[in-house]
């Protein structure tokens, strides 16, 4: 089951990755990638076998960006793949069926691409700015995934897409409704003095659409 608000860890001075996953899971997420940036693989593994026991305490998945060999070594529950790292495909054949891979689409013609290589969710973005990843492609905005959303449905494409990039609580709604599947948010949760409490707020709002959109067909 692929969740609808996925947490991302990020690299902030004086916090470790495993502290900033159990405030998260502690909040309520069931569903965290750890994303390190510029580190060893022998730091990456050790932050990563930290942070999987805590998704393990709180069953929460537990996905790593980028690292493919290092999710296969510790066995954990998928991996997030960019543009510039080791294809789906690829990952299919390292990982193979019992990992859950993700990919990262700028438009819709990158998602065209990851349905054809079977990715289990697309992460779609970025909304707005944000200074959270480097190499920022241009913003959707509202009537950016309007477009994309429209397209996939008459393409057939059903893989859940998730909005990502600068995302507020503010910005659950207006999301929601594009038909979009879920919600991906980094530092609207780590850089937050209640942290806890923000990760709730996400949570009861993307339920509360979600529930709305269900019912409602
Ligand atoms: N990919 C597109 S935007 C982004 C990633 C990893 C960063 C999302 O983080 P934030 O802090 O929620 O904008
Ligand atoms: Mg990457």
């Amino acid at each position: 089951m692929i969740s609808r608000f996925q947490y991302i860890t990020q690299e902030i001075e004086g916090e470790s990755h495993d502290q900033l996953a159990e405030w998260a899971c502690e909040g309520g997420v069931d569903w965290v990638q750890l994303r390190m940036k510029d580190k060893s693989y022998n730091e990456c593994l050790e932050i990563a076998v930290k942070t999987e026991a805590i998704c393990r305490k709180y069953h929460a998945k537990f996905i790593i960006n980028d690292h493919v060999k290092l999710a296969k070594s510790i066995r954990a529950d998928g991996v997030h793949l960019g543009k510039s790292d080791m294809s789906p495909k690829e990952a299919r054949d390292v990982l193979g069926n019992n990992f859950i891979i993700g990919g990262t689409a700028n438009t819709f013609e990158d998602i065209e691409k990851l349905a054809a290589a079977q990715v289990d969710y697309i992460g779609l973005g970025p909304f707005r700015f944000t200074a959270t990843k480097q190499n920022l492609s241009p913003v959707l905005g509202i009537k950016g995934y309007e477009l994309i959303i429209k397209k996939c449905i008459d393409a057939g494409i059903t893989i859940p897409i998730i909005a990502i990039g600068g995302i507020k609580v503010e910005d659950v709604k207006t999301l929601m409704n594009t038909g979009i599947y879920g919600i991906a948010v980094s530092s609207a949760i780590n850089l937050s003095e209640h942290k806890m409490e923000t990760v709730k707020r996400f949570r009861n709002k993307i339920k509360f659409e979600t529930e709305k959109k269900l019912k409602n067909g």
